[in-house]
Formats: C-alpha cells, structure tokens, sequence
C-alpha cells in the first residue's frame, strides 16, 4: 500500500491518528501526601497530565480532591469526621483513567517542612505532636527538625515514606544535640522507614535530622533526593501504637488492643476500623498519634504464653514474639489426609520477625521446617498431615534475634471450600466503540467447583455485561462490558459481586500496588465511538417499504 492509499484509506475510516486524545494522566507523586480531618490542603500532583484539568477521584468518602487552574495543582479537602488513614486518589481524563497514588487521611496538626533546614542550626522548630510534611528534594539533601522535650519525656519520631507512600528512597533518622552530636540513629524500622524512641534525659532542644538513600540501592555514596522523595514525619510525645496485641482480631470484633510508647493503662484500646477484603483492618484512637494494621480471623484470638501446654483448637490464631534462642511451642490436633493453611505474617504488618516454624508429629519426628521465601516476605504454606494426632509447632525468629518489632502472628487452619474473587486490573479500558473486558479470579480452594454468579452494579441502565467463564474452571472469568459493537460510551466506577454455591457473597476487588490499600470499585472507560463507526452503528433509519 503506498502513503497516499494509506492515507485516503485512514480518511475514509475516519482514523486521525493526530486528533488522538493523549495518554491517560501518569501520576509520579502526591506533595504534601496527607492531610488533618477537617482540613483543606493544597497539593501538588507530580506527573504527566496531558489534559488539564484533570479529574481526581478518592476511594475514600472523606476526601473531596478539586482541580485548581494550575496545571498539577488539587485542593483536597478532608472531612472532618473523616476515618483516618490511607486511601487512593486516582486521575482520570477523557484518555481514560490513570494509576492511582496513597494519599493520608490524619490526624494531628500538619507543619510543611522548608529549606534551608540542612544543619541542625537552621532545622524548622516544630510544636509537637505533629506531622511534617517533608521532601529530600534534590542529591544531598538533609532536613532536620528541632523538638523541645521535657526532662523523662519520651519522643518517638516515626518516618513513613518508602513503606504506604511507595517513595523510592531508604531514610536514615537521627536525634542529635544542637552541637551536632548523635544521640539516636535507626536505618529501617517499618521496611525500608525509620523510627526512633528517644527518652530525654535532660531538657532542651533536640534535633531530629533525616536524610536517604535510594530505595533501590545505586553506586551513589551521596545522599539521594528527588522530586518523588516525599514523607510523612510523625513527632509526637504523646501515644503512639507500636503494633496490635494480639496481631488478629475476630472479624465482629469492634476493638482491638495495642502495645506502644506513652501509651499505658487503659488508652490501649482503639476502635477496628477500615475492615478490608484481604482480611486486615486499622486499629486507631484518636488518643494516638498513629493507627497500626490488625488481621481480622475468623474465631479467637490468643497471644502464645509460656505456660499454655494444653492443645489449641483450630482455626488457631496466636501472636507470639521471638524469644532469642528458644521457641514457642503450640499443640495442634491435625486430620490424616486433610489440608491446613499455615501463615505466619510479620512483614506484612510492618514487624520484623523472620519466623522459622518446625512442625513435629505426633511421635516427634520433624516434619518439615517452615520460613517466608525472602526477606520482607511472609510465610503461606499448605500442609497434609500424614497421621491422626497431636502435632507441635515450634516458632523461632530465624536469626535467634529478639526485639520490639520481632513479633508475628501464626494462622493456621483446615482449608475449606471457599473462594477469594479478585480482579486482573484496578481498571478497564476498551477501544473505542469496543466492549471492556474485566478479569476475575475467583481463586478456588477445598474443591469449591460449582459455577460462579456475578451481580454488576454502576452500568448505566441498559448497558449490557456478560460473564464468560473460562472451560477451565481455574482459569480467569471474563466479564464483557458493553455490547459487542458498543455505540454507548461510559466512565466511572462499577461494584462486582460474585457467588459460588452456597457461599455467601463476596465483592471482588484488586490489590494495590501499596500493602494494605485495597481498590473495590474499578474504573471501567468505554470510549465513544469514532465518528464513522458511530455512524455505522446507528440503526439506519426505518425507510418507507415499496410495495
Ligand atoms: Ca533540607
Ligand atoms: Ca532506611
């Protein structure tokens, strides 16, 4: 085909590959990342925006996100009773929908970190508690916050940036004196993001300095920073959750407890909010600085002690802490021929516990020695038992280390027939005057085989969908957006639901690319037909019958 041809034929198509509407917006980074309940915040929208304004939209139902004139530039406003936490802001234009990016609903006031603030003596006095909405913005940056602290007061200062923000740096915090000298250091509390407990033991101003390195290790020995080196700083005197105690939590259960710092007595319960699909919640007070994840079980919840000889019905949920050397031992009743699950989760909850777990039979033969594939991965295993009986489990932190953080919790239970229904993508998008196609797992387990059902809420009315399932029941179920030759167009979020059997119903929903932020209403984009096959498309008008 010559040029011309080709050209004449893409003008009789109606193809204009020139009028083409860009790419769907590439967001980079959110500055500042949060914002206080009842807050109004400006935030700078990092990225590629090729129509502006852009629309933003928030999966939490407290965060109002508007477009300013400026390109880049959303005011978002927080409602004041607003849940706390993290939630996903998406852009979207007539492209389609973009990636999403966190962004934090809190609660203590907000101070805005600003240069110079390199050395200790031009550091940014802050009025604690707060949190410093911060930036290494360039190569060598350094920024340092100066705290006035009683004497016995005990400061924690806790970074968030790697870890929940996705920011691609590995900080380092410290606590110096005004002369310069350190006093605390940590390098990786919460993944990649430090946290300092610091006791003052006189009073007088301290110096909380903070600088990084590339979260995906470089040649570099300097100090990295960048534009997307964005952090959330909490300073606080007051309470702050370490973690869950118990990690679990029953899933009805409307309370959970804590551990943490100047927290003691009866402040050490905070409300179970947030409650996810993938079965973890948020347990949070307003008394605290900070909420901390909880695994939402089915059953009880238990923390392991020493003393506890008795068997442990099933679905057995402990917490255990490391013990250095020794290990903490759980009795178990399992079937021969039957299928466990076995979890032991740290990592996932921000905890640094390596967990080794030793499963011995019921003549104390060793069985098989249980560990997470990799560092800040979690263990999920199945296991036969090959035997009626009593089995031991034997729980060790791997590397013999005990610690504040090195706790984790023990899930084990018999696998039943269920399913867990996911999607492909947080999004869908077709072409135009094509159906979408969105793909869900249904994630099978215990033998549940029969068909699956699935309900659509957020089509406009009349728009057809379809479910086609794979022959293979493994395989991922289809489902059709949209007639075949699609004349409507459509943007906006949908809510699918699915059953199997008896089992209740269940939404489906997608992970996120941050641990914890789930996406349960996928943006589906049906782009209006191109004008000639719009034309096409239309019923030809009902001409007068020749008799
Ligand atoms: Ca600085
Ligand atoms: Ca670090």
């Amino acid at each position: 085909m010559t040029r011309v041809s080709g050209l004449l034929l893409a003008l009789v198509l109606g193809l204009s590959s020139s009028s083409e509407a860009g790419a769907a917006p590439a967001m980079d980074w959110l500055f500042p990342a949060g914002a206080s309940r009842g807050g109004t915040v400006e935030v700078t929208a990092g990225g590629k925006f090729d129509q502006w304004p852009a629309k933003f939209v928030c999966n939490h139902p407290g965060v109002k996100v508007s477009p300013l004139k400026d390109k880049g530039k959303l005011s978002i406003q927080v409602a004041a009773n607003a849940t706390p936490g993290p939630c996903l802001i998406r852009a979207l234009d007539d492209s389609g929908p973009g990636n999403s990016r966190p962004f934090v609903v809190g609660h203590l006031p907000g101070v805005t970190a600003r240069e110079p603030d390199n050395e200790p003596s031009s550091a940014l006095p802050v009025t604690i508690p707060a949190v410093v909405e911060g930036k290494l913005e360039k190569s060598g940056d350094v920024d340092c916050f100066t705290v006035e602290l009683k004497a016995g007061q005990t400061l924690v200062a806790s970074l968030m940036a790697n870890h929940l923000l996705g920011s691609p740096m590995d900080a380092v915090m410290q606590v110096v004196s005004p002369t310069g000298i350190v006093l605390a250091q940590n390098n990786d509390a919460v993944s990649l993001d430090p946290e300092i407990v610091f006791r003052a033991e006189t009073a007088g101003a301290y110096i909380v300095r903070l600088f990084a390195f590339p979260s995906a290790p470089d040649s570099s020995i300097r100090f990295a920073g960048g534009d997307s080196y964005i952090y959330r700083l909490t300073l606080t005197t007051g309470a702050f959750a370490r973690h869950a105690w118990p990690l679990s939590v029953g899933k009805a259960q409307a309370t959970a407890h804590v551990v943490g710092w100047n927290i003691g007595g009866d402040s050490a319960d905070g409300k179970v909010i947030a409650k996810s699909p993938s079965g973890q919640g948020l347990v949070w007070s307003d008394r605290w600085a900070n909420w901390v994840p909880v695994v939402l079980v089915p059953g009880e919840s238990g923390l392991w002690q020493p003393e506890t000889m008795a068997t442990r019905p099933l679905p057995l949920s402990i917490s255990a802490e490391a013990l250095g050397k020794d290990a903490a031992q759980i009795r178990v009743v399992l079937a021969k021929g039957k299928q466990y699950r076995l979890q032991a989760r740290s990592s996932g909850l921000g905890l640094t516990m390596f967990p080794s777990i030793r499963l011995m039979d019921p003549a104390g033969k060793v069985v098989n020695t249980f560990e997470p594939k990799g560092l800040h991965e979690d263990l999920d295993t199945i296991l036969q038992a090959a035997v009626d009986g009593q089995y031991l489990l034997e729980i060790r932190e791997a590397h013999g280390i005990a610690g504040d953080r090195r706790v984790c919790l023990v899930t084990l239970g018999e696998i039943k027939p269920d399913f867990n229904p996911m999607l492909g993508a947080e999004t869908v998008v077709a072409e135009a005057g094509k159906p979408g196609v969105m793909t869900v797992s249904l994630n099978r387990t215990g033998g549940l085989s029969g068909p699956p059902r699935f309900r659509l809420e957020g089509l406009p009315e009349g728009m057809p969908w379809r479910a086609e399932p794979d022959k293979d029941a493994t395989k991922p179920v289809k489902i059709i957006l949209g007639a075949d030759n699609n004349t409507r167009a459509f943007s906006g979020p949908v809510k699918l639901f699915a059953s199997v059997d008896d089992i209740p119903e269940k939404q489906v929903w997608a992970g996120s690319s941050y641990p914890g932020l789930q996406v349960m209403e996928p943006w589906v984009h049906l782009p209006p037909a191109k004008p000639m096959a719009k034309e096409e498309a239309k019923p030809a008008k009902p001409m007068e019958k020749k008799k």
